[in-house]
């Protein structure tokens, strides 16, 4: 089962890292190159045993920039990132977390719902080593960012049952 999903999915960038405060281990992006829509991706991380990518800072924008600099330019070859705005046309949330859009760096004029129907953000090089967001119909079938957070040997991780101090 490991292998099998080891097969599909590309993980890279195992040495960019960033503490996001606190006791979260590194967080680390992984890239999916099977081509599906917006929920099924999401749920796909899921079963890979990953989570579903959300992009919260700057650093992690840059993390994601660098995986995929050598990825091909235009939205048409981009990954999907998983915010919404299905509930609420107005604001954007991230699905998993349920964290408001605080960060974004969008392309210009994005996101433009165009034609009403881009509810879903992807990320896309807009050129070389230069990566950008856009909305795009959920319904597409693209790659797509799950993540994961690196439990490192000798670290000092929070119990599951202790939150005050993480
Ligand atoms: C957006 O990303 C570019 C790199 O592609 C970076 O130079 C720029 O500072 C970012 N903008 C914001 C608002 O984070
Ligand atoms: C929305 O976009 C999808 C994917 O391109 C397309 O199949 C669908 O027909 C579009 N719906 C509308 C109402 O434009
Ligand atoms: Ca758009």
């Amino acid at each position: 089962m490991l292998h099998k999903v080891l097969r599909n999915v590309l993980l890279i960038l195992t040495l960019s890292i960033v503490y996001i405060g606190g006791c979260k281990p590194p967080k680390t992006y992984v890239v999916s190159n099977d081509r599906m829509g917006f929920h099924n991706a999401f749920i796909t991380c899921r079963q890979y045993g990953f989570e579903p990518a959300e992009i919260h800072t700057i650093e992690e924008h840059i993390m994601v920039e660098k995986l995929l600099k050598h990825e091909k330019v235009g939205y048409e070859h981009g990954f999907w990132i998983f915010a919404t705005n299905l509930d609420d046309k107005h604001s954007y949330y991230w699905l998993n977390s349920g964290r408001g859009l605080f960060y974004s760096n969008f392309s210009r004029g994005q996101p433009d719902n165009y034609k009403d129907n881009e509810s879903c953000l992807q990320v896309f090089p807009v050129s070389s080593g230069h990566l950008a967001w856009n909305d795009l119909p959920c319904s597409l079938k693209m790659p797509f960012l799950c993540q994961h957070y690196q439990k490192e040997k000798n670290q000092e991780t929070c119990e599951e049952n202790r939150v005050s101090n993480c």
